[in-house]
């Protein structure tokens, strides 16, 4: 049975899934949800999300949604990848950096993304809304100065090797120059980040963002 992931691919929250997806060469079929069509909003794909949010994954009969338990399903599917490892400490602490980006990171770089994409692409929306900017620059920099040091001494998040937590970080940071996320002094993720931009993965899922 061929995965199916339903996303839009220029979101972010799409992006870490469809990266891991490639990077792990999953055989999956994308199935676009296109907002501006009110996609999110149609039965059918209710009845698969009731968040009426993507992305969503679907396996057959089972259905798993939010792009970090995605990433860590497709994951499982591959051990001998790496990206989840098995030693279980090593494990949470590739979990604990998800949950991080869902409470800190995520809501950080996504409202710069939100004011400054978003609003004028999707919603039409020219003007930003700047007490929204000035509190998503205020949480940035207090979680990029925690993940700066994270990342001292260490290729990736949680040490030596890629993990899901990369892709979840990183992949947050996907519009970054465009949406204009102040990383620029902070010179150890941007370096982490150049590593990501390498990747064959990374490159293959941004050509899927042109749709
Ligand atoms: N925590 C969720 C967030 C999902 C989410 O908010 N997705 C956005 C796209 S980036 C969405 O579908 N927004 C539609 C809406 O808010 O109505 C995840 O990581 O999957």
């Amino acid at each position: 049975m061929t995965i199916e992931i339903f996303a839009f691919p220029p979101s972010p929250r799409a992006f870490k899934v469809l990266v891991v997806a490639n990077h792990l060469d999953v055989d999956y079929m994308l199935r676009v949800i296109d907002p501006r069509n009110g996609d999110l909003q149609s039965p059918g794909y209710a009845a698969i999300n009731p968040n009426m949010r993507m992305p969503t994954l679907k396996d057959g009969d089972y259905i798993v949604w939010e792009s970090n338990a995605i990433q860590h399903y497709l994951a499982l599917a591959k051990p001998e990848s790496g990206l989840l490892p098995k030693d279980e400490r090593a494990r949470l602490d590739v979990t604990r950096w998800q949950f991080w980006d869902l409470a800190h990171w995520d809501p950080a770089t996504g409202a710069f993304a939100f004011e400054r994409l978003v609003k004028p692409q999707l919603l039409g929306i020219h003007e930003p809304d700047q007490a929204a900017l000035a509190k998503a620059e205020e949480l940035f920099h207090r979680s990029a100065k925690v993940l700066d040091a994270q990342l001292k001494g260490k290729k990736f998040v949680t040490g030596g090797n890629l993990t899901i937590a990369d892709f979840a970080l990183g992949g947050d940071l996907v519009h970054a120059e465009a949406a204009e996320i102040p990383v620029e002094p902070y010179a150890e993720i941007r370096r982490w980040f150049a590593s990501l931009q390498a990747l064959p993965a990374w490159q293959k899922t941004l050509a899927q963002q042109i749709i």
